[in-house]
């Protein structure tokens, strides 16, 4: 893998060109580093001027329920305090996970689960509100759930990551491109929002994107020093706390803990927070702008860098696998351009005060 080498696109459609920055580069450099790669997803960048489906259903997992309905707007109270922020061991060095630093956040209210199509949905009906993604004409799409018609017809794709593949007509009501809907996941996460998308229906709900100290202090859930937001084991008691990739990436997925793209929200456990899917199922998108330089001063409700190119999301996603995107751990972190959207690319709100 090249260093600060740019992505090659093998035809350009006229409304879409991508490019990878020299963050990119170092992505790839890290391909050949256990876990220290991606699933390519913070490559998807859109210029100035302008997705192996199968049976969702897993034993271990909890299923979505009528329960999850009174769920669906809820928000859960996280009360304020410091936390250690970052890891001083990072599984990613290069993505700026270190160092450990001590940071306080004042309480906040937080969606317990990630922003579902079916709010979305509601959103769009009640402002007529156009995403970026329709603006465009096109979004980010796994290779590994397009329909073969779909595929058939692009002639392009990431060549630093080439399971991802601009689908024209893609967006957040036609998921895999024209030939797809969202009726059978109306309870899923909304996916192909950009962040200002993201922001927007925030907004209109009252609230707003959390920055990424609220978010990864609700991640961990009152733990310290954790990998996840249960704890250090992945899969304790055997038992599958994320919808994450099993397999071969990109070319196999098990499925194994029951999904092979999203999964239902709400279909694993809740953190001690009450916060379902805070890693895996989609990426997250934060408010902060991405850098990987941290002040060790303590900090109170750091809001990140005043400007910058990129977005901070966290969580990780169904694509991420430990061979190549170890990046379900609250301090592990990606970023994309604000105007990016994909199809592992979601968001949760937050809020000073109770909805
Ligand atoms: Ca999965
Ligand atoms: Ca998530």
């Amino acid at each position: 893998m090249v260093r600060n080498s740019l992505l090659l696109l093998v035809v350009v459609l006229v409304n879409v060109e991508l490019c990878l920055q020299s963050s990119c580069g170092g992505e790839q450099e890290a391909a050949s580093t256990e876990g220290a790669a991606g699933c390519g997803c913070d490559k998807l960048r859109r210029t100035a001027s302008g997705s192996v489906d199968s049976k969702e259903e897993r034993a271990s997992s909890v299923k979505y329920t009528a329960a999850a309905n009174e769920k669906i707007s809820q928000m859960v109270f996280i009360p304020g305090g410091e936390f250690l922020m970052g890891t001083d061991d990072p599984g990613i060095p290069q993505d700026g996970e270190a160092p450990q630093r001590r940071v306080y956040v004042d309480s906040f209210y937080m969606d317990v689960l990630e922003v579902t199509t079916q709010q979305f949905q509601s959103f769009i009906k009640a402002t007529g509100y156009v995403t970026e993604a329709e603006k465009f004409g096109d979004s980010f799409v796994f290779e590994g759930i397009l329909s073969e018609s779909v595929k058939s017809q692009i002639t392009q794709a990431v060549a630093a990551a080439p399971w991802w593949l601009p689908v024209k007509g893609a967006n957040w009501n036609h998921p895999e491109g024209q030939d797809s809907n969202i009726t059978d996941r109306l309870d899923h996460p909304v996916v192909h929002v950009s962040w200002a998308d993201a922001v927007a229906f925030c907004s209109w709900a009252n609230k707003r994107l959390p920055t990424e100290a609220e978010w990864e202090y609700a991640c961990r859930g009152g733990l310290r020093d954790r990998l996840y937001p249960w704890g250090n084991k992945l899969n304790p008691k055997g038992q599958h706390y994320a919808n994450l990739w099993q397999g071969d990436f990109p070319v196999h997925n098990s499925g194994e803990d029951g999904y092979v793209k999203t999964s239902p929200v709400m279909s694993f456990p809740a953190n001690s927070f009450g916060l379902h899917d805070m890693v895996g199922n989609v990426w997250e998108w934060t408010s902060d702008w991405w850098t990987v330089h941290h002040t060790t001063d303590h900090q109170h409700n750091p809001t990140g860098p005043p400007s910058g190119k990129d977005k901070v999301k966290k969580g990780g996603s169904y694509m991420c696998h430990k061979s190549y995107c170890y990046r379900y751990r609250c301090a592990a972190r990606s970023q994309n351009t604000p105007d990016s959207s994909a199809s592992n690319l979601g968001f949760r709100c937050v809020s000073q005060e109770k909805q």
